[in-house]
Parts: C-alpha cells; sequence; structure tokens
C-alpha cells in the first residue's frame, strides 16, 4: 500500500508573495492561493496534499502586530492535529520578527511550521516566490526515520533554510534576503535538500500537546546606542509610560559608555523593574559582557545578557516571558537560557560537520 501523503496548511498572511499583475490594469492585485494547483500544477508532483487558509484581512507586513502573532499561533493550534505541517506565507519586512514570535508562542512544537515570502510577487515571471512555496512546503512535508525532519519553527528563503529566531532581513534588494549570523541553515538547497541534522532542535518528548501562550507583553522598546546619545533622550526613552523592557544595542560584545550619567539611568529604570537585555548592535558574534571594563559595569547593574540573539528574538521573548510570568527572578531564570534555541550560551555554533562562523 502507498504511505499517506503528508497533509500541509498553507496559511497565507499577506507580503509580495501573494501579488500578481491584474492583466487588465497591470496594477499589482493580490493573489487566491486557493488556486494554487492550477496555478503550480507541477505542485501535485510533490506527493503532498496541501489545503490554504487565507488571513483576513491579506496584509503587508510592516502592519503586522502581536495580535495577528496570537491569532496565526491559535489557528495552528486549532489545526495542530489535522496536518502534518504548517507553511506560512508572509512578507519579508517583518518575517523575521512574526516567524521568531511563534517560535515563542508554540510550545511543545512537534511538527514542522516553515515561513516563507518572495521579495518578487509570485505573478511576476522572474519571481523567487515560486521556488521558495514549493521547497517550503517538501521541507514541511519531510520525515526522517518516521519523524518530522525539521520538527521546529523555521524561515526558508533563496536556498537556504534557518532557524527562524536566528534570522534577520538583511537585504531590501537581493533574491537571498534573510542572513542567520549565528547559527548554521538547517538545510542547503541545491539539486537535493541537505539536511543539516545535528543543527535541528527536536522536542524533549514528541507526544506532548501542543500549547500556546495566550499573551504577549507591551511596553518593550529597543534602544540602539550610538555615539551621541544624549542624557534628555535616554532618561525620555526609559521613562515611557508602562515600559516593562529594553533590548540595547550595545557596541561590539556588549559594550557600552562609562559615563556616570549612563549608567545612573540604566540603573533607575532597573531599580524600577525594568528588564534591561545586551544585544550586540553587529550582525554577527556576540555578547561577553565580562570582557571589557565597558560591559562589566553594565552587568554590575543588573544589565542582563542576551548572548547572541537578534534584535527579533530579543524583543519577542521579552513580549513571550513577560506575558506569561510576572516573578522577576523567573523572568531572569527564563532570559537566562534559550528556550527555543535562540542563542548559544557559550562559543560559537558547532556541529559535528561544521564549524560555523558566518555567512557574510
Ligand atoms: N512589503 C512587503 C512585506 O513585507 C515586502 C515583501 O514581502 N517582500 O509585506
Amino acid at each position: 500500500m502507498e504511505p499517506l501523503k503528508p497533509s500541509i496548511l498553507i496559511l497565507y498572511t499577506g507580503g509580495t508573495i501573494g501579488m500578481q499583475t491584474d492583466p487588465a490594469t497591470g496594477a499589482l492585485v493580490p493573489f487566491d492561493f486557493n488556486g494554487i494547483y492550477e496555478e503550480f500544477p507541477s505542485l501535485r508532483r510533490l506527493r503532498v496534499e496541501i489545503d490554504v487558509m487565507t488571513l483576513s484581512p491579506i496584509i503587508d507586513s510592516s502592519n503586522v502586530s502581536p495580535a495577528n502573532w496570537l491569532e496565526l499561533a491559535r489557528l495552528i493550534r486549532d489545526n495542530y492535529d489535522r496536518y502534518d505541517g504548517f507553511v506560512v506565507l508572509h512578507g519579508t519586512d517583518t518575517m523575521s520578527y512574526t516567524a521568531s514570535a511563534m517560535s515563542f508562542l508554540l510550545e511543545n512544537l512537534a511538527k514542522p511550521v516553515v515561513f516563507t515570502g518572495s521579495q518578487i510577487p509570485i505573478g511576476v515571471l522572474r519571481t523567487d516566490g515560486r521556488e521558495n512555496l514549493i521547497t517550503a512546503i517538501e521541507i514541511a512535508g519531510s520525515r526522517t526515520d518516521g519523524r518530522p525532519t525539521v520538527p521546529e519553527v523555521s524561515l526558508y528563503f533563496q536556498n537556504r533554510l534557518f532557524r527562524a529566531n536566528r534570522t534577520s532581513k538583511r537585504s531590501a534588494e537581493a533574491l537571498s534576503a534573510f542572513r542567520s549570523y549565528n547559527y548554521p541553515p538547517l538545510a542547503e538547497v541545491g539539486v537535493n535538500i541537505a539536511y543539516n541534522h545535528a543543527a535541528v532542535l527536536r522536542p524533549e518528548r514528541w507526544d506532548e500537546p501542543l500549547r500556546i501562550a495566550e499573551r504577549l507583553a507591551d511596553g518593550i522598546a529597543v534602544v540602539k546606542l550610538f555615539p551621541g546619545l544624549d542624557e534628555r533622550t535616554l532618561r525620555a526613552m526609559l521613562a515611557a509610560p508602562g515600559l516593562r523592557a529594553v533590548v540595547l544595542e550595545t557596541y561590539g560584545s556588549g559594550n557600552a559608555p562609562t559615563s556616570e550619567w549612563f549608567l545612573r539611568t540604566l540603573e533607575e529604570a532597573i531599580a524600577r523593574g525594568v528588564v534591561v537585555v545586551d544585544i550586540t548592535q553587529c550582525g554577527s558574534g556576540r555578547v561577553a559582557m565580562e570582557l571589557y571594563e565597558t560591559g562589566l559595569r553594565l552587568q554590575r547593574i543588573g544589565v542582563v545578557s542576551g548572548y547572541d540573539m537578534t534584535t527579533e528574538a530579543a524583543a519577542t521573548k521579552l513580549m513571550y516571558v513577560l506575558g506569561r510570568e510576572s516573578s522577576a527572578e523567573r523572568v531572569r531564570a527564563l532570559l537566562g537560557r534559550p528556550l527555543r534555541g535562540e542563542f548559544t550560551l557559550c562559543g560559537v555554533a558547532r556541529n559535528e560537520n561544521f564549524f560555523y562562523i558566518s555567512q557574510r
């Protein structure tokens, strides 16, 4: 008997991938993914069953909000038992934020959730969307030794599959728009899909029911340091009503000025209960606050290390953790360990075949 075909649910949220040219007017109009087999007959050869759900309204991803993330998480939860994998079509501009948020929101995930999109509309001849879509579907349906090959939230773009919460959009122009500077690709796609099995996150238990977090905290700010940031401006930012946490984008390996006003302003915010997480504004590499005096001073006043997290992962992890926990001690404990492989505690990400530094 033929083995059952994997069933995949495509969740279409909007973005460039869903656009095609209206032959009558020449303007870009939304593509109807329900007609996916008619548009891409070759999909039938993939040996997967596909259903499509279109979120309403479809949006340019610049308009995405945490409320949309919670809705997406609920849709995945409500359909979790019916499908073997999920493909989320999303605009590229904020895809890394949504996909990072989803990695935290989906607790006990044991099935693939693959995000993809495109830089050129799917209805344009030279689109990158067709390959991104077809390969994302194939990855979402892939099984190894009877289990899903990539049972985590991932992002597929231009021949590479990444852990979603390690990615950032790095090019507004190139078709290879995403990078994962601090973690190796989960798969490289050429003639074949070469999975990097050792790098893939697997659940501790496969049979735990999927749970989702129902709340994401607000009051999160991202503050990027630059020489010239003055006391009045920083003080105003940290005095924002309802501020609960700050992702502080520091220099190099987590360094910041040692001027008294700067440290005092941060220390006062921390004393008011604001959580401050230190991540580097460099693309690749990690925060090591103990390395220089300029980082050590931050550590002493209670700034938390963000290790090698991206801004996208740090901001969404704070929303998730602060939405879930009210005790400052629990918050610190959850920030201090990787929950979904979003940072590497020490050293450079390593696996058997591969000593990975950067893809620049
Ligand atoms: N503005 C689009 C979006 O993020 C960009 C894209 O999808 N390439 O929705």
